[in-house]
């Protein structure tokens, strides 16, 4: 336990860190001008409750080696704090909410301060805690690390309210699999969310919940002085009563205050032994401070349950008891989580703490300490001497990629070359195979990377025997865990997924250490992970995601399972590069830059929407130029004439389609192009980069596209298909203002063949050639519709 001068200053900091964030909300809605109307916001209530929980880690308890993610309405609170440390600057505080200010929630990406895990979405920076704590055990049991590295806490802050995510209860039973260790989680028990009060009964199932799988949980309930009183006369009573007492009652009563209290107990604990010598040494003030004297809000009862906690790598969940608002004027009400105190209030509490008009922003002033005094109380503190994230990601070696070949076989579908380049990376001996690990939620052998997990083991920190394989049961599959292994296997649960390579894809930047995460799964279900997916690019963590089979091409597994707008997502969706590549040499040529470009300081992840439907592979060499254009998202695979009055572009999976249709389309319009395109995504961000380069005065930058469509004349016509939704290459048209005709799927598919469903929903080639007979009769002087329809029609009864 710290001496009591320490303990003294934590609560003086304490006292000045709700201040500051309280200030630093209230000036932004109330000070700093805004004219557009549309209110700031803040959480001043939000703040109160785990401002003694956060003095105590940030001054005390965190080690260098501790990794924090903060419950996102905290967010001034940490600025605070980051602030004392020389961390923040007041610039962007007084600018906070503000364009380029401090950020609402801690943002990684966006706060110039240290922070570890991005917050925001509910539910999902604490679980990455826990993937985190995974992460860091990988990097142990693969001695990436010395030996002697201690290895860190990895610690959610939460809201209550965030224990309704269902993401956070599939992170608990996925990290009780993985026999995750060294996490805390500290729930702030305000027992009030945004609309309400929690329910009394839920909360103690949930505590049931972290007991059943093997979490130490801690309750912080009792202040020292209520742990006082219950050692008096009244104490038994008293205790029962607290305990029992609804959530909502307390919380109306710690709005009311001391004369509520006190009537409150007269009534209900009448007749109680020592009930009136206790309300005759308490007067309304006092009563009320004991009666909110709070676990969560006493610092000695939080330090020392930190404290005993230090030395057990089990993880840990604390349930702090808070008030919402706590020493506010807000404290307590139901409503209060976004109220702002008003300026008269402000006022007040300024001068409660003896901050003089003008010294707002001090955050050094009147703490009763000399300047040198605290600095030397700072320099000491152990989150003070952490070596910061520019350091730790400057060591992490960028890896070397090998040559990756195009698998061989005349015909096979993207997800079997998939497979094939991580069967033969397995195989080798490279440096980035090293630190590739691999995961999915429950489809490992069925995205096509069991030849991958059978050279590199699934991981386990503790080796677990594969009881078929000891029993000679004949399987393709070796699936003894490892300690050493290099695949991590889920269960089906595509948040987990996405928090998992968010935090392996971290791991240069947390660890100093940097792993290459390459995840799989079905592409439709990229929707059930999409909050977390999106989380983990906007905090920049760096994986390959490949997700397979997609689109309507998957044929008979039917409608349930085929993805329609994945590709709008990989458009839609920055911080992750997209591709659709047809063929197997196209793939191995994005694998190989993706796994460069997850390298790069301003790089992003990259996502993979790939097939199952094999496909005929084109006889060809891969040129610099066909390569370049791969990545850049699109090549002529036939280049049109000069000032061509037409070109077909197609996407992935549907070349075949788009090849035939093409060479019946090129004997009415013969100067026409097929254009192949394998990034509507890159396509597009190109385009808006080109565009944005151009307002910024370089006259001349012209995108990948802008150059492909330049070859064609200026009224020609394109026609695009792609097994996905039609917008994902309709904006092919704005390019250059030629006519666009977007074929693709809109609707939700269902079972059948390839042919069938292809026709069925007008993505097959004789729909391309009727677009195209549809659209050129438009076209003055270029053949005959009738006739590109009769050839058709001959070719299909061949
Ligand atoms: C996924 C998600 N859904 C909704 C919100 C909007 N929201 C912000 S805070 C909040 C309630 C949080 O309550 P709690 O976790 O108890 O936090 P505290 O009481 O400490 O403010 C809600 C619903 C959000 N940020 N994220
Ligand atoms: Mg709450």
């Amino acid at each position: 336990m710290p001496s009591a001068d320490i303990i003294a200053t934590l609560k003086t900091l304490e006292k000045r860190f709700l201040w500051f964030a309280t200030w630093m909300i209230h000036h932004a809605n109330n000070i700093r001008p805004e004219s557009d109307g549309v209110k700031v916001g803040g959480h001043q209530a939000s703040c109160a409750s785990m401002v003694t929980v956060m003095t105590a880690l940030f001054m005390h308890t965190l080690r260098p080696q501790d990794r924090i993610a903060v419950k996102p309405h905290a967010g001034p609170v940490f600025h605070a704090i980051q602030y004392l440390f020389g961390n923040q600057t007041l610039e962007r505080i007084k600018n906070f909410r503000g364009l380029g200010g401090a950020q609402p929630y801690p943002s990684r990406t966006k706060d110039n301060a240290d922070v570890d895990f991005s917050t925001g979405s509910v539910g999902l920076g604490v679980a990455e805690t826990l993937f985190a704590s995974m992460a860091q055990d990988y990097i142990h049991s693969h001695e990436l690390v010395e030996a002697d590295t201690p290895k860190g806490r990895m610690i959610g802050l939460m809201g209550d309210a965030e224990l309704d995510e269902g993401n956070v209860f599939e992170a608990l039973l996925e990290g009780w699999k993985h026999e995750a260790s060294n996490c805390w989680w500290i729930v702030d028990y305000n027992r009030q969310s945004l609309d309400g009060v929690i329910n009394d009964r839920l909360f103690n199932r949930i505590i049931g919940f972290f007991s059943a799988v093997n979490w130490n949980v801690v309750l912080l309930k009792y202040g020292l002085k209520l742990q006082a009183v219950f050692e008096t006369p009244i104490g038994p009573a008293l205790k029962s009563w607290i305990d029992d007492c609804p959530n909502q009652k307390y919380a109306a009563l710690t709005f009311q205050g001391g004369k509520a209290w006190r009537d409150a107990l007269k009534t209900d604990l009448k007749g109680a032994k020592g009930l009136n010598a206790f309300l005759d040494e308490h007067d309304d003030y006092s009563l009320h401070a004991l009666m909110t004297n709070l676990g969560g809000h006493d610092m000695e009862a939080i330090l020392q349950a930190f404290a005993e906690a230090e030395e057990d790598e089990r993880p840990h969940c604390f349930i702090a008891y808070t008030i919402k608002g706590y020493g506010l004027p807000l404290a307590g009400h139901k409503d209060n989580h976004a109220g702002i105190l008003n300026n008269s209030q402000i006022e007040e509490y300024r001068a409660s703490l003896g901050i003089a008009e003008g010294q707002e922003w001090d955050i050094r002033a009147g703490l009763g300490m000399t300047d040198k005094e605290l600095t030397t109380f700072l320099s000491k503190v152990p989150y003070a001497q952490r070596i910061t994230r520019e350091q730790r990601t400057g060591v992490a070696a960028t890896l070397s990629v090998p040559t990756l070949k195009a698998p061989s076989g005349k015909t096979q579908s993207t997800q079997e070359a998939f497979g094939k380049i991580m069967n033969d990376l397995g195989r080798g001996s490279s440096d980035l195979a090293s630190r590739i690990v691999t995961t999915s939620p429950d489809v490992t052998v069925s995205t096509n990377l069991g030849g991958w997990v059978n050279q590199r083991s699934p991981f386990h920190i503790n080796r677990r025997e594969d009881i078929f394989r000891q029993m000679h049961v004949a399987s393709p599959q070796k699936w003894s865990q490892q300690p050493q292994g290099q695949h991590i296997e889920l269960g089906i649960a595509e948040n987990n997924l996405f928090l998992l390579l968010s935090a392996l894809g971290l791991s240069h930047d947390l660890f100093g250490e940097r792993l290459i995460p390459v995840g799989t799964l079905y592409d439709p279900f990229i929707a059930r992970g999409l909050d977390a997916m999106t989380y983990a690019c906007y905090q920049d963590s760096r994986f390959m995601l490949v997700a397979t089979p997609s689109g309507i091409s998957l044929g008979p597994e039917g409608g349930a399972h085929q993805s329609i707008f994945t590709p709008l997502i990989g458009i839609g969706h920055a911080s992750l590069a997209s591709f659709e590549p047809a063929y197997a040499d196209e793939l191995a040529t994005i694998m190989a830059w993706g796994f460069n470009y997850m390298q790069k300081p301003d790089g992003s992840s990259v996502y993979l929407r790939l097939s199952t439907r094999p496909l005929k592979q084109p006889d060809r060499a891969m040129t610099h130029d066909l390569e370049a254009g791969v990545l850049a998202g699109a090549y002529w695979a036939v280049p049109p004439d000069p000032r061509s009055d037409f070109a077909l572009a197609y996407c992935g999976v549907v070349a075949p389609e788009a090849r035939a249709a093409f060479d019946i389309i090129r004997e009415d319009l013969p100067g026409a192009g097929l254009l192949a395109i394998t990034s509507p995504d890159r396509l597009h961000g190109g385009w808006s980069a080109a565009a944005r380069a151009r307002k910024d005065g370089r006259g001349n930058a012209r995108s990948p596209i802008e150059r492909l469509l330049a070859d064609l004349s200026n009224d020609a016509t394109l026609v695009t298909v792609h097994d996905a939704h039609p917008l994902a290459l309709g904006w092919l048209g704005s390019v250059h203002g030629h006519r666009c005709e977007a074929l693709g799927v809109d609707r939700f598919g269902q079972a059948g063949n390839i042919a069938g469903l292809y026709a069925e929903y007008g993505i097959d080639s004789e729909a391309v050639v009727d677009a195209v007979a549809d659209v050129i009769v438009q076209q003055a002087g270029v053949g005959s519709p009738l006739a590109l329809a009769a050839r058709h029609e001959q070719a299909y009864t061949q």
